[in-house]
């Protein structure tokens, strides 16, 4: 379980990142914050136990190139829905011979404490590439995309997933779900993480486990802390 965040708070992520979560994740694709904005914030959280991630704008070269440059352990990649922009987004995570990740390996290997020349040896192993399936053709062409070779975890985004299907503000509609639940299938049937962006409550997200997510995002820092305070008056008003 993780937690999204969106603002540039270093204090709002160090606290997320000790809270408990197993990994944090940084938007860059929606969040007003830039790669500069997230580079220093990763400073902060490296000794956190929760892992950061980055939400690149697209699944571009030089954005995932400068994303991993922070010392990110991994990107999400958002609207991947063919065999083609799966393989473009594991190429681009990786130094070669495997993929086309240009090499400025000092800043990130001192975000991970180990040399450059380490790092340059062990990113390809270690990079952790989350694909978002949210486009309907993604979901019609799961078992291809998956057969990609180094895609870790999927994770889908229900907004965009019910956009794409006409389900417009119902990311949960039982035709959306049913999509869902191919996307779940097929992942666990290939050996990929199945993740999901967000659900509905806790309550939700305790079903989602039961039927088989495993990197599931629980909240944000706004979300989180607005509903901790909102916790917290109810307590004290006993309602
Ligand atoms: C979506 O739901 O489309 C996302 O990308 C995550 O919120
Ligand atoms: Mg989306």
């Amino acid at each position: 379980m993780g937690a999204w965040m969106t603002t540039g708070s270093p204090e709002a992520a160090w606290t997320l990142a000790n809270s408990g979560i197993d990994w944090i994740l940084f938007d860059l694709e929606h969040g007003p914050c830039s790669v500069e904005t997230v580079n220093t914030i990763i400073h902060y959280v490296k000794d956190a136990q929760a892992t950061p991630l980055i939400r690149v704008v697209w699944n571009d070269v030089n954005a995932i190139k400068r994303a991993l440059d922070t010392g990110a352990y991994g990107v999400v990649v958002p609207w991947v829905s063919s065999k083609e922009e799966a393989m473009n987004a594991v190429s681009y995570c990786r130094y070669p011979p495997e993929g086309i990740r240009g090499a400025a390996p000092a800043r990130p290997a001192e975000v991970w404490g180990i040399t450059p020349n380490e790092y340059l040896l062990t990113a390809n192993r270690e990079i952790m590439v989350i694909v978002q399936i949210e486009r309907e053709e993604a979901v019609e062409r799961i078992e291809e995309i998956l057969s990609v070779d180094g895609i870790d975890a999927t994770f889908i985004g229900p907004t965009d997933l019910s956009n794409s299907m006409g389900f417009v503000g119902e990311p949960f509609h039982p035709k959306v779900v049913e999509a869902m639940d191919k996307v779940l299938d097929v992942s666990k049937e290939m050996g990929v993480t199945p993740g999901i962006a967000y659900g509905l409550n806790s309550q939700h997200i305790r079903e989602l486990i039961k039927k088989g997510f495993r990197f599931i995002g629980v909240g944000s820092e706004l979300t989180l802390l607005q509903k901790g305070c909102q916790d917290v008056l109810k307590a004290i008003r006993q309602e």
